[in-house]
């Protein structure tokens, strides 16, 4: 992509509506734009990094064998009605009217309307288990939508949805999702601690949340240190095999927030206790019978016997990832991004506009970059090296060619690590070869 004909409007100056480093850096480096409180458009750049993440949070469902589904944004209020949440959810659920009078609302989940298509659809024993997630957009009237797109009003959430025989089968499908969210929030460049959870207006008997550490997070946490390292990948991870002596590795260590934490559990961890902020990036919930049996997901078993479906569900806040990410990675320059969700994977920065060799240079650079299939974003706008420099740290893709006159003579670029720093000078071809790897 060349910069000059891209749609990025990049910010000098510091928003003054902006509370945290993401939420700042989100709307300087031209990712969002606010439409109304909690409300926001995605520019290029941003959309870009959003679809990332959610093509790796799609990869993982999909190896679950979890089933892309789409269902819409508005509902009709008398399947929440039947469910008895239309009069619980309170004043967050936007309530809609349509011209023939009928009560609609803006979705801040689907637990009622994937119930619907499940016991519409789903007769026999011998079709369950199944499971299915959407991506999808929501609306939450939160009382104070803040700090950008993490706390939004609309928001983007993957949710998948379980459906089981009887508990245990619930237990199964609910270990695999919670050994995939590991392994997803880690292709993020992520580090997420599973923690037991309170439920909420979701509801069930069990739940966790998945928090990672940054300074700017809503919750208080507390966890033994050993999580700081632990992988999924650490462990025999078979997902069609019994995942729960994985799951228990995960438990069994005390990790907790706020109105959940012991504080004898932390006394006796000593100097193995870590306290810090976190920012909520997913959720799962088992919940039994909770829906089903109040929207008749009911399906015939052997015996020619009604089984009430087992649920549960699953939650990733996709949206508030693009931001929780950049909590867990940006320095005063700007963003950082991790490789898996990098806009583009390097900038070619043109050091003097106007000068036929550097142009030649960088266009040629560019070309080769494009062949070889790497995503590269090319500074070849008519503006100081300073400003270029500013900008391509703040937008923070993981590396950076820069050519000049000088280099240019003696056959080399200067080749640059966004997170590191360090600046190698190197050949073109070589340039090439490193990010092809
Ligand atoms: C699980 C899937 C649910 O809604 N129903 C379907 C369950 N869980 S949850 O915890 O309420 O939300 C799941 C994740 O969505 C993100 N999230 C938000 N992101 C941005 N702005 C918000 N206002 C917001 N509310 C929730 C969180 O990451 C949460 O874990």
């Amino acid at each position: 992509m060349r910069l000059s004909t891209y749609f990025l409007p990049t910010l000098k100056e510091t928003p003054s509506e902006a509370q945290i480093v993401s939420h700042r850096l989100m709307l300087r480096a031209g990712m969002i734009r606010q439409s109304s409180a909690g409300i926001y458009s995605w520019l290029p750049m941003g959309l870009k990094v959003l679809r990332k993440i959610e093509q790796i949070v799609r990869e993982e469902q999909n190896a679950i064998n979890c089933h892309e589904v789409l269902m819409p944004t508005i509902q009709p209020a008398d399947l929440w009605r039947q469910s008895g949440r239309y009069d619980d959810y309170g004043p967050e659920m936007l309530r809609i009217t349509d011209r023939h009078d009928r009560d609609m609302l803006y979705g801040p989940t689907n637990e009622e309307q994937i119930t619907e298509i499940f016991a519409n659809t789903v007769r026999s024993y011998k079709d369950v288990p199944q499971l299915l997630y959407h991506i999808q957009w929501k609306f939450r009237d939160e009382v104070r939508p803040r700090f950008g797109i993490m706390r939004g009003r609309e928001f983007l959430m993957k949710d998948a949805y379980s459906f089981d025989l009887d508990k245990e089968g619930a237990r199964k499908s609910y270990n695999k999702m919670f050994v995939s969210y590991l392994k997803t929030y880690e292709r993020l460049g992520l580090k997420a601690i599973p923690m037991a959870a309170d439920t909420g207006p979701i509801g069930g008997d069990m739940s966790h949340e998945f928090l990672i550490l940054a300074d700017t997070g809503e919750s208080e946490i507390a966890c033994h240190r050993d999580f700081v390292d632990m992988s999924w990948s650490d462990y025999e991870v078979d997902f069609d095999g019994d995942l729960q002596p994985v799951v228990d590795q995960f438990t069994n260590q005390y990790a907790a927030t706020d109105e959940k934490r012991d504080p004898e559990a932390e006394k006796a961890l000593g100097d193995d206790l870590i306290t810090a902020r976190g920012i909520e990036v997913g959720h799962i919930f088992y919940f039994g019978d909770k829906y089903s049996s109040k929207l008749g997901a009911i399906v015939t078993g052997p015996e020619g016997e009604d089984i009430t479906v087992e649920m549960g569900s699953y939650g990733i806040g996709v949206s508030r990832l693009v931001g929780a990410i950049i909590e867990a990675s940006h320095d005063d320059n700007g963003i950082i991004w991790p490789e898996s969700v990098a806009p583009y994977k390097v900038g070619l920065i043109n050091l003097k506009y106007g000068d036929d060799e550097c142009t030649k240079a960088c266009d040629d650079m560019y070309g080769a970059l494009s062949e070889a299939g790497i995503d590269v974003l090319y500074d070849d706008r008519d503006k100081k090296a300073g400003a270029k420099f500013a900008d391509m740290d703040l937008i923070g893709l993981p590396w950076q060619i820069v050519i000049g006159p000088r280099g240019i003579k003696d056959g080399i670029v200067e080749f640059k690590n966004r997170k590191t720093g360090e600046r190698q000078e190197i050949s073109p071809d070589q340039a090439i070869e490193r990010l092809k790897g």
